[in-house]
Formats: structure tokens, sequence, C-alpha cells
């Protein structure tokens, strides 16, 4: 892999573990699997990297010292940057998740901004900052990630600190109509300057940001060479990408070959009497579309009344945020609107949505995939939508239909396998939804292979290599500025 040989330094809200208390009082570190630790395990071993980040329990936990011997175990070290529970209400749950998250994902209805969650946002920034100044070698590479701690370049450049920074955005990035609600939005674009190399999901993002900047900030100039894109701004010059992110697309195909699977499989199905299954997986969240999806579901079953008893929609809700009013009162309306439509047209043997709200092991998750014949991913908006690729990755038998939304970050790479939806058009949905169950072994055959090699070839691996070692922050010296003005994003 052609990696940076310098010391990784990731930074990012949550670390790859967390701390926990259990019913004896006693504190124990686990693990938190996933994608990004999998595709970066290995580098940050070989760089005897460093990962900052809160782990998650409150600030009087030991945490330094129960990441000891942990960070043995994974061979790089693991640093805990302390939040207290106040700091967590106003620089996550406040500034991140009711003002970033919300603006970010085009849903003006849920933000909301206070003068004081953006204060903690930047003190616990500076934090971050601080005690990664602190952790990291003459030659560190540093990768900073997400919404949660766009300041922390800023803080690091207040404190003199030289590395080139690099940046990634998981979540999208708004359009300038959008962005400019924000009090702060010139603050933030000149933060977010601070990089030397911003890192998006996808083209469309980086355009939404140039806009921004074009907008705010008018004495930028814009370069562009190729496929890159430059920014010079207040004599630096700050490279921009996109890089969509993506899966261990071997280990879910891996794993969907197992016994276990195999018999999460076969639970599955005999417990659904319905001949086919469409799967809804996601975190509780509003930008998830699932209420719009539940009725897109009813509208199928008013529009074409031979699916009733043939279809089901089994959705999985996974907790999350629900000290968040907004996640409180989507729970609540999701909990309406299924009672409501299993009330209207469940019959002996057949309830239509089997809706679920709980978290699922790995080896249930792919049973999930591999068991259901259509996958509904309808965000309203996403930055990329990872289950959309673990749905192709775990289909091994290749007849699964994805039916996607035009606005998560994956559409760009999936649409040409993917039955295309707008989320908030019911009548369009409930069409592809019929359309999918209906749809002849041959073309959804065709289609599961198209959407396999696109995320074979594309996961997370080759992210990962693409940010790190695409060599792109040396040719920053080669570029000529001219102004943005002037130019096509
Ligand atoms: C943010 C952006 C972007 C879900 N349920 C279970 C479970 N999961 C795992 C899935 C998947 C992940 O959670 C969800 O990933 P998404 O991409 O769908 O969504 P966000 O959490 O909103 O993530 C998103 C992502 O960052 C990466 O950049 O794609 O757009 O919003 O991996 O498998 N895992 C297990 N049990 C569950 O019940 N084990």
């Amino acid at each position: 892999m052609d990696i940076s040989p310098n010391q990784l330094v990731v930074v990012s809200n949550r670390l790859p573990v967390a701390i926990y208390k259990d019913d004896a009082d006693e504190w124990h570190v686990k693990s938190s699997p996933g994608g990004l630790v999998t595709a970066l395990d290995p580098i940050m071993r070989q760089s005897k990297g460093v990962w900052i980040g809160w782990p998650g329990c409150s600030s009087e936990a030991p945490a330094e010292q129960l990441l000891i011997s942990h960070s043995e175990e994974k061979q790089y070290t693991l640093v805990p940057v302390p939040v207290t529970e106040k700091e967590i209400a106003k620089y996550y749950r406040g500034f991140s998740n009711r003002t970033i998250w919300p603006l970010f994902h085009d849903l003006l209805g849920y933000f909301s901004f206070d003068l004081d969650n953006w204060r903690v946002y930047l003190e616990v920034n500076k934090r971050f900052a601080e005690i990664t100044a602190r952790s990291i070698d003459d030659h560190a590479f540093l990768w900073i990630h997400d919404y949660q701690l766009i300041y922390v370049g800023h803080f690091l450049r207040e404190m003199g600190v030289k590395h080139k920074l690099n940046f990634f955005l998981h979540i999208p990035f708004p359009s300038v109509d959008l962005f400019r609600r924000l009090p702060w939005n010139q603050d933030l674009l000149q933060a977010m300057l601070k990089y030397d190399h911003l890192g998006f999901q996808t083209p469309a993002d980086r355009r939404n940001f140039i806009s921004c900047v074009k907008w705010l900030l008018p004495e930028a100039k814009r370069v562009v060479h190729k496929r890159q894109s430059v920014i010079k701004y207040d004599g630096r010059e700050i490279l921009l990408g996109y890089y969509p992110i993506s899966i261990d697309f071997k280990e879910f195909n891996d794993l969907a070959k197992t016994k276990e699977v195999s018999e999460a499989v076969w639970y599955l199905r005999e417990n659904t009497k319905a001949k086919s299954i469409v799967l809804g997986l996601d975190r509780l969240d509003y930008t998830k579309g699932i209420p719009e999806r539940f009725l897109a579901f009813e509208r199928m079953l008013e529009k074409y009344p031979d699916t009733a008893g043939e279809l089901s929609l089994l959705q999985v809700v996974i907790p999350s945020r629900l000290n968040v009013p907004d996640y409180q009162d989507l729970k609540s309306q999701l909990d309406g609107l299924a009672g409501r439509i299993n009330a209207r047209f469940s019959r002996q043997g057949w309830t239509p949505i089997d809706y679920q709200f709980r978290e699922l092991d790995r080896v249930q998750l792919v049973g999930h995939y591999l068991a259901c014949d259509i996958a509904l991913v309808t965000p309203l908006r996403d930055g990329m939508n990872l289950v959309a690729k673990e749905y192709c990755a775990g289909n091994i038998h290749n007849d699964g239909v994805l039916i996607l939304s035009e606005f998560a970050g994956a559409a760009p790479q999936l649409a040409k396998g993917a039955l295309m939806v707008n989320p908030f058009d019911l009548e369009g949905t409930a069409d592809a939804i019929y359309a999918a169950y209906l749809m002849p072994k041959e073309e959804r055959q065709r289609r599961m292979r198209t959407l396999r090699s696109e995320v074979k070839r594309h996961d997370v691996k080759h992210w990962v290599d693409w940010f790190l070692g695409s060599k792109q922050l040396e040719k920053l010296d080669r570029l000529t500025a001219r102004p943005i003005e002037s130019t096509r994003t």
C-alpha cells in the first residue's frame, strides 16, 4: 500500500474503544469494531500511530490507565480526551447535533443555535487540539475527522503546530443558501481553511464548499488542475478532494458464507410468513427518512393490493442519541406509524411492518442482509450510507435488489445497479418497491453484480489509501492561482 511512513495520528470524537462501568462498579474497555478501524489498524500499527478521542465515559473514569493495556494489545497508542457530561450536552448534543448536523443535512426544521453551545464547542475543540499537540512527533501525519472537530486545525495552528493538517468530513456539506443561515458561517469556513487538505464524500459536497468560500470569503482564490482543486487563502494553499468512504467488502462477503450467518438467515426466513422481505436498517435519525419509508410502504400496499400477505417490511432501528428531544419525538412518531399501518393492513399470519428497536450483532446484521430480498435505503440526506454498501457486500447470491435514495452520498457510485428514488416522493418509492418485488431474477442478478463489483473495487482500504497515499499534497506546489469566480467547480 502506498502510505506515508510517518506516524499516523487520527483524531476523532470517539476513540475506537469504549470505557464503561459494569454492575459491580468496575471499569472496563471494549473495542468498537467498524470498517474505519479495520482499515486503519494495520497502518496505525506499522506507523506506531496514535488515535486521540473521547472514550465515551464520564471524566471520573481512570481512562489513561485503562487504555495502556489496550494500547499494547492494539500495538498503537490510544489517547483519551476527557469531556464532562455538561460539555457533552453542549458540544456534542448541542452545537454538533442540533446545529451542524441538521444544517449540513438540509433539514432546517431541526436547526437551532445557542451561543453557549458554540462556546463550549470551541473549548472542547481546543482541548482536543492541546492533547493532539502533546501527542505527536515531528513527522506525524495528522488526520482529523468530522463535524464535531472542525476547529481542531484552527487551534493547532494557534499553538504553532506546523504539520500538514488533513481533515475528512463524513457528513454532507450544504449549499451556500443553507450554510449562510449559520451565524458563525465565515468563522467555520476560515477554520476549515486552516487545514492543508480537506476531504469530502462526494463532488457535490466539495462543490458546495467551494461556492460557500466564493460567497463568504471573496478574497480566496481557486486553482484547478486536472481533478485537483486548491484554494489559496491567507497565504496558504488548501487541497480539496472527494473520497467516498466505503466498507471492508471482504469482511462482509466472507461472513455471509459462514454457518452462523446461514443459521441466522434460516431463522429469519422461518419466522416470516411473507414471500419477500424488504429490509430497512438505520440508526434512529431523522435524516434517514424512516417515517417517509413507512408511508411509502403503506402507499404500495394501497396501490398494489396483490402484495398483501406477500411482502413485509422488516425495519430495524438502532437506538441512537435518545437524550436529544428530536430523536425521542422521532421514536414516538415511528411507534405510532407502525402501529397505525399494521392495524390497517394486518391479517391472520401476516403483519406488513415488522418494526424492531434494537441493536444487532455482526452475525445477525449480515444475516439480515442475506435474508432480505430488497433493501430500502432511503435517507433524506446522507454523507455516504454504509448500509447500502454492506447490503451489496453481504449479498453473496447476487439476487437482492437495492432501492437507494438519490440524496445518499453513495448514489453516484451505486446508481447503475440500484433502483434510484426520491424519498420525499412516496408514490415513486411505492412504485420502486413494487418493481423490485416483480423484478425477474436475471435483472436482479445483473444489477447486483454491478453493485458488488463497484463496492469491492472501492472498498475502505482503497479509501484510506486514496486519502493518505494520494501524494496530492505534493502537487500543491505545481499549481498556479486564479480567482474562484472564473473557474467551474
Ligand atoms: C456517518 C454518516 C457515513 C447499524 N446497525 C447496526 C450496525 N450498524 C452499522 C452499519 C453501518 C453503520 O452502523 C451505519 O453507517 P451509516 O453510513 O449508514 O450511517 P451513520 O452512522 O450516520 O454514519 C454516513 C458514515 O458516517 C461514514 O462516513 O456513511 O453518511 O452519517 O456500518 O453496519 N452495526 C451492528 N449492529 C447494528 O444493529 N453491529
